[in-house]
């Protein structure tokens, strides 16, 4: 009987179009709620008024609730003050959802994001439409201003991710997650049955696709992309293939953040909607009364026990074996810096010994990106960029970021995306 009842209860259970699922719930303890509050503070301080803005800073600051009202108004006017022309379509698409977190009106700069995704993706062969993180950001925008708008937006969107999205990427799957959840709830009243359908088989893959990389610890995809992908599976509607507790998660990223593995304030941004119970879909549901937000005293941190300036030696390599765009080299150096350095140190420091290992960085969200080394530059046309490894595994940090230790291996590698 059994065979019979259940694919018929499936069927009916879809027919309803209620398939809601039951998912765990989490939350901060008590005891590891200044543990959040520091990384939030830290967050709000790295906005200065000679800091470019950062839109993720300002959404993160508003659904979390701010601290630091005169940080949180200088990130609003200077994202306000901002020309859409400088701008990506995703850092557009982010900015829109930062004043609109800040209850402003982000006024042309919507119909600007509409425009550029009527023309996404860009034609001609070579054109890359494998990143879809910046899309699925703009997708998502473009839903919680006009969804009736974003609809054969949104629809392109779902259809060229579904068949072309190889390898995977987690934290661009939880962003089409999330930006395909939007429309899902959002599709207008008379609209196409068919465009329920496409977004729910698309969400079914995406979502099949993040919680294949939830591991054992409950990480999903790395500690940095956790944040985004926890996101997505508190908002799908289509139940994960693997059962995911949220608890489990939360409990190792605070254990990460004790660690003080989230200091970069662009990671903060990620992880602390999630750790607040909050999406990016909260975004317009912000209120924007005046806040009773009191800056919290913190336990002053044990401050770091000076680490004895003993040197370390690292072994750093530069590796182009790409051909047709210049020069293919192979060159391997050992690096003394002082222990505790980060990576960029050892950069640096190879510069001034040796003119082959000479770089260029350029400044994004995150930090410092290495754009050029030995006068070969990264490409987004190409889709070419230097790879950092520690031996053979690619580094989950910046040269800002990450502290190589004493006899570390690293491999500067010119590679394609
Ligand atoms: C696409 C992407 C890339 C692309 C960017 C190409 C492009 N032009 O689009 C490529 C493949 C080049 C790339 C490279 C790297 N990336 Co990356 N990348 C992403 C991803 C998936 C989306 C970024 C994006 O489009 N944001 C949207 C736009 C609107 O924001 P934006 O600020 O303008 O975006 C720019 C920056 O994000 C920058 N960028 C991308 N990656 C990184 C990494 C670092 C360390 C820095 C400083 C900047 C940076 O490139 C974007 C386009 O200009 C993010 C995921 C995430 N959660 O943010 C990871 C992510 C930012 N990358 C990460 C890492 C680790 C790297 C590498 C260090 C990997 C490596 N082992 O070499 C390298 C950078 C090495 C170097 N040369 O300095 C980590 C950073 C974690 C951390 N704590 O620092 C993330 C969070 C992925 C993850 N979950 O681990 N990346
Ligand atoms: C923010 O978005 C919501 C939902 O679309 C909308 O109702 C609200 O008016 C927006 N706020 C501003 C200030 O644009
Ligand atoms: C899911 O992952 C597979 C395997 O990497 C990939 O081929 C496919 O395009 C992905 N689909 C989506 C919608 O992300
Ligand atoms: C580059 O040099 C490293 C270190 O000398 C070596 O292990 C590696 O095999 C070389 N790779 C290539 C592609 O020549
Ligand atoms: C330690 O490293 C620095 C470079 O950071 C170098 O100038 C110095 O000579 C090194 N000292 C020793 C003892 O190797
Ligand atoms: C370095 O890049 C080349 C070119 O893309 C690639 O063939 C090679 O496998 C990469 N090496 C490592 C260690 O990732």
């Amino acid at each position: 009987m059994t065979w019979f009842t259940l694919p018929l209860l499936n069927l009916l259970w879809a027919a309803a179009g209620t398939s809601t699922w039951t998912r765990s719930s989490c939350s901060v303890p008590p005891a590891q709620q200044p543990l959040v509050q520091g990384i939030q503070m830290l967050m709000e301080n790295s906005v200065t008024s000679s800091a470019h803005p950062n839109p993720s800073i300002l959404i993160a600051m508003n659904l979390a609730g701010a601290y630091d009202m005169e940080a949180q108004k200088l990130l609003t006017d200077k994202l306000m003050a901002s020309d859409s022309a400088d701008l990506t379509i995703g850092q557009l698409a982010l900015t829109i959802m930062a004043l609109n977190s800040s209850c402003r009106d982000p006024g042309n700069k919507v119909s600007v994001l509409q425009r550029q995704m009527e023309s996404w993706p860009p034609s001609g062969p070579s054109a890359p439409a494998s990143n879809f993180y910046g899309p699925s950001l703009a997708v998502l925008a473009l839903c919680q201003e006009n969804p009736t708008r974003a609809l054969p937006i949104a629809a392109r969107f779902a259809k060229i991710l579904r068949f072309g999205s190889s390898p995977f990427n987690t934290d661009t799957g939880a962003m089409a997650t999330l930006a395909l959840t939007c429309m899902y709830n959002k599709i207008p009243e008379g609209s196409d049955e068919g465009f329920k359908i496409l977004f729910s088989e698309v969400l079914q893959e995406v979502v099949k696709n993040v919680s294949m990389r939830i591991k054992d610890n409950g990480i999903i995809g790395d500690i940095y992309s956790t944040g985004l992908a926890m996101q997505a599976l508190s908002v799908t509607p289509k139940q994960p293939n693997k059962e995911w507790k949220c608890q489990k998660t939360m409990d190792t990223i605070l254990q990460e953040i004790e660690q003080g593995k989230f200091h970069n304030p662009m990671s903060i941004a990620q992880i602390l909607p999630s750790l607040k119970g909050k999406t990016y879909l909260d975004v317009p549901h912000v209120s924007c009364s005046p806040g009773v937000q009191v800056q919290p005293t913190l336990p002053t941190q044990p401050s770091p026990v000076p680490t004895t300036a003993s040197n370390i030696t690292i072994v750093y390599t530069i590796n182009n074996q790409l051909r047709g765009v210049g020069l293919l080299f192979n060159e391997t150096m050992d690096i003394s810096v002082k222990s505790g350095s980060v990576l960029l140190v050892v950069l640096e420091e190879a510069q001034r010994r040796n003119p082959t290992f000479k770089f260029e960085t350029t400044m994004t969200s995150w930090g410092l990106v290495v754009s050029s080394i030995n006068d070969i530059t990264e490409s987004v046309h190409e889709r070419t960029y230097w790879q950092f490894l520690s031996g053979k595994t690619p580094l989950n940090e910046g040269v800002a970021d990450y502290k190589p230790a004493d006899h570390e291996h690293i491999t500067a590698n010119f590679t394609k995306y």
